[in-house]
């Protein structure tokens, strides 16, 4: 049987082969892909607390990222739900904020949203209020989801609120912000409607406004 541990320390240790290997040897002993994913959360904790203590560097942190994202691509067929519609279930714009790179948690968030059978506009990183804008009115937008790491994306997720005010979108729109600091404070200073620093609930809240629970 392979272990938990196992996973997470070929995570820490960057070893890339063996760690698509454990993550496969994991889903064939009947590990849930969720499951799965909070190990190789657990697993960047650990790469982000070396990376504070100077015993990693930007690279390793550049490639556990590259790791969790290969990851997530194995994982990504057994965390499809039970899809019966052919119509998406809503269309959702997401992105990191202006200012901010950090992307590994917001394409977990997108790849379980497209599993969960939502029709998913992913801009990428570093993303400037207007691009938001342009990109909910060509999609018709029902929700936005902005990621954000660092502490100065609070003010770029608070600009794209208003700009998506002042474009009259804003009332028509739900909105859920997400990333390792959020809070209640952030939420309300982003004026967004729901906040997390877990995909799995992200995708439960937009779930819940779609009236799919
Ligand atoms: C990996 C990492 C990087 C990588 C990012 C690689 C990548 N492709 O993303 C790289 C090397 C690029 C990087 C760069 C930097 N980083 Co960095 N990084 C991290 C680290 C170690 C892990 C982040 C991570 O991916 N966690 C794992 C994911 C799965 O968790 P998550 O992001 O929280 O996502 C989950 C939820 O929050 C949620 N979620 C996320 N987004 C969204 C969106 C929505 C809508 C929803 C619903 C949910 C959701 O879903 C995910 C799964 O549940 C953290 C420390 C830490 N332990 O968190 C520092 C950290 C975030 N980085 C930090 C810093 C300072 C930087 C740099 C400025 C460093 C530098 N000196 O250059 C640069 C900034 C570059 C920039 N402009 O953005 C600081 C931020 C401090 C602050 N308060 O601002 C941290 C906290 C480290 C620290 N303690 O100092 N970093």
């Amino acid at each position: 049987m392979t272990s938990k541990d196992d996973l997470i320390n070929s995570m820490v240790e960057l070893e890339e082969e063996k760690t698509y290997e454990l993550v496969n040897a994991l889903l064939n002993e009947g590990t849930n892909a969720r499951d799965i994913i909070d190990i190789l959360r657990e697993a960047v904790d650990i790469i982000g607390k070396k990376y504070n203590e100077k015993e990693y560097f930007l690279t390793e942190l550049v490639m556990a990222g590259e790791l969790f994202q290969g990851s997530a691509e194995i994982l990504e067929p057994h965390l499809k739900e039970d899809q019966k519609a052919e119509e998406p279930k809503g269309v959702v714009v997401v992105g990191t904020v202006k200012g901010d790179v950090h992307d590994i948690g917001k394409n977990i968030f997108v790849t379980l949203l497209k599993s969960a059978g939502f029709e998913v506009h992913d801009l990428g990183v570093d993303i400037p209020p207007e691009e938001f804008v342009k990109k909910v009115k060509e999609t018709k937008a029902d929700y936005v989801g902005y990621s954000g790491l660092l502490t100065v994306a609070l003010e770029n997720m608070k600009r794209t609120t208003e700009l998506l005010k002042e474009a009259g979108l804003r009332d028509e729109l739900k909105i859920i912000i997400g990333g390792l600091p959020v809070d209640e404070m952030w939420m309300e200073v982003a004026q967004a409607d729901a906040f997390t620093d877990n995909a799995f609930q992200g995708v439960e809240k937009i779930k819940e406004w779609a009236g799919d629970k």
